[in-house]
């Protein structure tokens, strides 16, 4: 029974945070192997992997990959145990699937593709329309609405014909709104209006009948403006019949802004309008330099992040924006924070990877 899971999943989270901070006292941090028996079962049996234990309540645990990465071997051989679906960083953005206008290029798709078949894990598509790393011919180009629907169509239709069968969902729109909850006036919404994105979910319906069709944000884990003006526009957009799957939220936490308020009521007022949620660019980055109390937090987090998840039924599954300090985007881009992900830049586990582990644990026993 889930009724009385959430109390008890809250107890063992500060069990685990606790073990951590006394590990960490201890200086065994560091020590922590990389796979080790599940403490909840017969310790002769190899350990499950994050990924077999979130499949047991039905949804996927996975990372994303960025197409260089694959040549850490270490680091590829991991992702290809640990976790069963992937997504690429960067390999299907459109300035590498289209860098000359009508010319496509599958190449970086194609290896992560390949790799994640040769592993057993899925893809997520990752995106057709964003406003970011689009190719300059599009970018600085003058074009009519005519003429950019065109090359919207097209974009689309090839990309999701060339992945079709390969790809479970296709994050279709990316980053489409501001925090106030306005439209972004990317492109494509300045030269053909807000009726772009129904148009980009039906041509990718018309391309891939069965994948799964998201919208997906950042900064729309909490109740707010800008999930509400998600909220508003997949409500409408199901009232219109316009092909929508699922709502993607990636969740590019920090720990000096605070957990997100209203998180598991937020994934559920989306399933309720039936649509799946997932979690899909998972980190939670800190100032550096981390300490002890800092990775408690933030294993507190990740395993808030994951429960909420597990208790919403059509939260479908978790991907991490890569799940190693070794390779993260952060530190590029947030000068002075890091330390994101569940494993360390030796591929050892933190505390919230155990806080994780135990999240999904909890609920595999309770399904
Ligand atoms: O992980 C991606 C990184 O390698 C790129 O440099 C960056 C460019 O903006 O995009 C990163 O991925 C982004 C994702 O596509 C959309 N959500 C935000 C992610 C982090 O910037």
């Amino acid at each position: 029974m889930r009724a009385s899971a959430p109390a008890r999943r809250i107890r063992t989270r500060s069990a685990v945070v606790a073990a951590a901070a006394a590990a960490a006292l201890l200086g065994s941090l560091a020590s922590v192997p990389a796979a080790h028996a599940d403490s909840d079962s017969d310790r002769r049996r190899p350990a499950r992997t994050l990924h077999e234990l979130a499949r047991e309540s039905g949804r996927y645990f996975g990372s994303a990959v960025d197409n260089p990465e694959l040549a850490d071997t270490e680091f590829a051989e991991l992702l290809g145990t640990e976790f069963g679906q992937t997504t690429p960083g960067n390999g299907m953005k459109w300035y590498a699937t289209e860098p000359e206008r009508g010319v496509f290029d599958f190449t970086a798709g194609d290896e992560i593709v390949d790799y994640a078949k040769a592993n057993g894990l899925k893809v997520r598509g990752h995106t057709l329309l964003w406003h970011s790393q689009l190719p300059a011919w599009l970018s600085e180009g003058t074009w009519t609405k005519a003429e950019l629907r065109s090359i919207l169509k097209n974009h689309i239709t090839q990309v999701v014909k060339h992945y079709k069968g390969k790809v479970f969902a296709w994050d279709v729109a990316n980053e489409i709104m501001n925090e106030d909850g306005t439209y972004r006036e990317n492109i494509f919404y300045k030269v053909i209006g807000p009726g772009y994105i129904a148009d980009a979910l039906r041509w990718a319906r018309a391309a891939d009948p069965k994948v799964k069709l998201y919208l997906n944000d950042y900064n729309v884990e909490a109740l707010g403006p800008k999930s509400d003006a998600y909220y508003t526009l997949i409500k409408q957009l199901k009232k219109d019949r316009v092909p929508i799957d699922g709502f993607g939220l990636q969740a590019h936490l920090a720990l000096q802004y605070g957990f997100p308020g209203g998180y598991e009521e937020n994934l559920r007022r989306f399933a309720d309008l039936g649509v799946d949620v997932s979690i899909t660019e998972l980190d939670i980055r800190m100032q550096l330099p981390a300490d002890e109390a800092k990775l408690a937090e933030q294993a507190d987090w990740y395993g808030r992040v994951t429960e909420g998840c597990l208790e919403v039924r059509r939260c479908v599954g978790i991907t991490l924006w890569g799940y190693t300090d070794r390779h993260s985007w952060i530190p590029d881009f947030f000068p002075g924070e890091g330390a994101a992900l569940p494993w360390d830049e030796n591929l050892r586990h933190k505390p919230a990877y155990d806080a994780i582990r135990e999240e999904l644990a909890e609920a595999a026993e309770d399904d």
